[in-house]
């Protein structure tokens, strides 16, 4: 693992520092677009007063922050895998450049020391998971891996109340963000209900402390909605959903393809609102996760 010189120093310092995803630029975004995303993901980041640090494999290393080529190479190469946490000893060892899932994330995050980790939306129970069994590993991942994981709920295409009830089963809170309403991704609501709603970072950070002092080790789930005016109309969302999961069926796509696949149905099938939408909430997150982290850090 290298961890680069930024982020080590800040870390060092006890300056806060948030931990960011690769697949979502890697495979959840189309490029160009994608790169310049990256970029602004980090720069929310820094205009709340934190070190970003973009989480990837390159060159057999596992690196914590990358620097502009890195971005550059994450986001461009054709030949960058998808790398859940069992990836990871492969990759290394093949030397294979890899972007990292929520799961790898957060326990690579939760290694190097980093309490705060942005991303879109989690991974979790897919649609239909009785039975073909698709759960993402993000879950279980987040039952050991303890960071504040910032997201706007779990991705929609999913089923979002079989995903809370994983989490309530593995113990990882989760924590409404000025509302008592589960996010829903590229919607404000998914319909569900939250278990506790938070109002500022201060609260948040002091819940992660309580929590640290119990020695407990699952992530806090932060789910932050989009103001309803920034989200996606729900009937285009309904419609290109079920046009996405038909396709995904009759295309036999499975395994890690699932999430990507679908993604990309949404990128192209909305006319560009799901990007507009999807770069919106991950904006919002990561400056709410820097918010978060400089309220654990002081
Ligand atoms: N959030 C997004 N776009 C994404 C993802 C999350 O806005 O592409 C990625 C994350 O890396 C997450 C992964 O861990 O999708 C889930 O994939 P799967 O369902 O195969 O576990
Ligand atoms: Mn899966």
């Amino acid at each position: 693992m290298r961890i680069a010189d930024e982020v080590a120093s800040a870390l060092a310092d006890g300056r806060p520092v948030v931990a960011l995803e690769s697949t979502i630029l890697a495979h959840g975004l189309p490029r160009p677009e994608n790169l310049r995303v990256g970029r602004e993901i980090e720069a929310a980041v820094r205009d709340e007063g934190a070190v970003p640090a973009t989480i990837a494999v390159l060159d057999g290393e596992v690196r914590v922050g990358l620097d502009d080529a890195g971005l550059r190479e994450i986001a461009e190469r054709d030949d960058v895998l998808k790398l859940g946490v069992r990836d990871l000893g492969p990759a290394l060892v093949r030397r294979a450049p890899g972007a990292t899932t929520v799961a790898s994330t957060a326990t690579i995050a939760a290694r190097a020391g980093i309490s705060a980790f942005a991303t879109g939306g989690l991974g979790g129970v897919h649609r239909g998971a009785s039975e073909t069994f698709d759960e993402s590993a993000d879950l279980l991942a987040l039952a050991d891996a303890p960071v504040v994981v910032v997201c706007a709920g779990v991705k929609s295409i999913l089923d979002v109340g079989a995903t809370l009830e994983r989490l309530e089963t593995l113990s990882v809170p989760v924590l409404g963000f000025g509302t008592d309403r589960m996010p829903g991704f590229y919607l404000s609501d998914s319909g569900h209900a939250v278990p506790w709603r938070v109002d500022d970072a201060a609260e948040v950070a002091a819940i992660q402390r309580a929590r640290r002092d119990l020695g407990l080790r699952q992530a806090v789930v932060v789910a932050n909605p989009l103001p309803e005016d920034e989200a996606m109309d729900p009937a285009l969302h309904d419609r290109v959903l079920i046009d996405a999961l038909t396709a995904a069926e009759e295309e036999g796509v499975a395994g890690k393809e699932a999430t990507p696949f679908v993604l990309g149905r949404f990128h192209a099938g909305t006319g560009g609102e799901s990007l507009r939408v999807n770069v919106t909430l991950v904006l919002r997150n990561a400056a709410l996760a820097a918010r978060i982290a400089g309220a654990l850090a002081g």
